[in-house]
């Protein structure tokens, strides 16, 4: 739902300005030293997009669904480590508070989390515990006015930068399923909270992951979000049917990029006496590229307006996570094909990109569990 088209317009062209004048010179800097510099964290501060789907009365813009995915295709047009760390504030590590946390939670973190005064995580993946996400074995027990937290957290995106954990653990543990979970916030520093070392990873570079290992770490009991315990299952689920549609959008964003950066490619490299891009078999790749890119723009979109009427998206956001994360893959793959050999090397980034990539059909549910999540639903309504 677009709420004001020239606000709007304005904002999108800022960002695209941001991305092509500061952003995109600097990605092999970035991915390089595995490091974004502060200067552009805090152009990023600036911009306010640590608080772009973080309600206006708590210092966000608060933009709606579609509006964000619109700022997502544009932020999209570069390397996904930047986007990563400020998309956990929009995104998984802010909105379990948005969706489920009380006024005072509101009120204590979300202004934070706008400004990226702190930079918030989310922590549901544990070493045994990754898409059966409901078999988490981290345990919160009740002690008086605090919980006492004890487990690991594995492949935590931001993590090492995070000011706020939102955690989903066990609080009654004679309950194996989904409704023994509640999910809390857990701020970083708290003693008994400890990071294991930042992962070496196959891509996005700049973006970070740890271990969070909890080992009888007291929180205050006014932490457990929304006050009620057993519900944290669900709560992990509803931010993910919106993480979900952001990531099919940044999937969308950067196979724009790569088909740009094919296109262009194809256009000035000469074989056989002309540009390679008037062979029809390279056509072939650059318009299945345009076409499969063109749909998965057009789901994002829909998933975005369906969920700003309220509509539940789970399906729907599925759908657009499995396709556009795959169509994204496939076009990183045709565009190392149409560079070539200059695809491979690092100096043309294109096979940077192709690294980075890889993750979306994996993250906040892989491809398999999209399936499953559609299949089920569909089931589910027939039955
Ligand atoms: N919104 C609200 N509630 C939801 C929901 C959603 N999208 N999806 C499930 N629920 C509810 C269900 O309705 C059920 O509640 P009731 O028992 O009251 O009916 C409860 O949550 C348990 O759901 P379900 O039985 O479907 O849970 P499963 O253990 O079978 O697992 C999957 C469901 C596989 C879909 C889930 O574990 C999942 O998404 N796994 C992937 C995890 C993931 O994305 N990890 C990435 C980490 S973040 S980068």
């Amino acid at each position: 739902m677009i709420r004001d088209q020239e606000t709007l317009n304005l904002l999108l062209d800022t960002i695209s300005r941001f991305v092509r004048e500061r952003l995109i010179p600097h990605e092999a800097i970035v991915a390089d030293a595995d490091r974004i510099p502060d200067e552009l964290i805090q152009e990023m501060r600036e911009l306010g997009l640590f608080g772009l789907s973080i309600p206006e009365e708590h210092g966000g813009m608060g933009l709606t669904m579609e509006e964000e995915v619109l700022a997502t295709f544009e932020i999209g047009y570069t390397s996904p480590c930047f986007r990563s760390l400020f998309a956990t504030n929009n995104g998984i590590g802010g909105q379990g508070i948005i969706i489920d946390g009380s006024d005072a939670q509101k009120a204590h973190y979300l202004p934070k989390l706008a400004t990226g005064e702190i930079i918030g995580s989310f922590a549901l993946t544990e070493p045994d515990s990754g898409s059966d996400a409901a078999s988490l074995r981290t345990t919160a027990v009740r002690d008086g006015d605090f919980y006492v937290l004890n487990g690991t957290k594995r492949y935590i995106t931001n993590a090492p930068e995070a000011g706020i954990f939102t955690v989903m653990a066990r609080t009654d543990p004679t309950k194996k399923s989904a409704d023994g979970i509640s999910a809390f916030i857990v701020e970083a520093g708290t003693p008994g909270l400890s990071l294991g070392p930042i992962d070496k990873k196959m891509g996005q570079k700049g973006a970070h992951i740890c271990d969070v290992i909890f080992e009888d770490c007291r929180i205050p009991a006014a932490n457990l979000i929304g006050g009620k315990e057993g519900v944290g299952f669900k709560t992990a689920m509803k931010v993910l049917d919106k993480g979900r549609i952001n990531i099919a959008a940044v999937s969308v964003g950067v196979a724009r990029r790569m088909l740009d950066d094919a296109l262009r490619y194809a256009c000035e490299r000469k074989q056989f006496g002309k540009p390679i891009a008037e062979f029809q078999l390279v056509q072939a790749m650059l318009a299945d590229s345009k076409a499969e890119l063109y749909a998965a723009q057009c789901m994002v979109v829909d998933a975005a307006r369906r969920r700003d009427q309220g509509l539940d998206v789970g399906t729907e956001a599925a759908c657009a996570k499995m396709f556009a994360s795959e169509m994204c893959g496939r076009v990183a793959d045709r565009a190392v094909q149409v560079f070539g050999g200059a695809g491979y090397l690092a100096e043309y980034g294109i096979e940077r990109f192709y690294r980075d990539v890889r993750l979306f059909r994996i993250f906040e549910g892989t491809t398999q569990i999209q399936q499953l999540v559609i299949a089920r639903n569909m089931i589910r309504e027939h039955t």
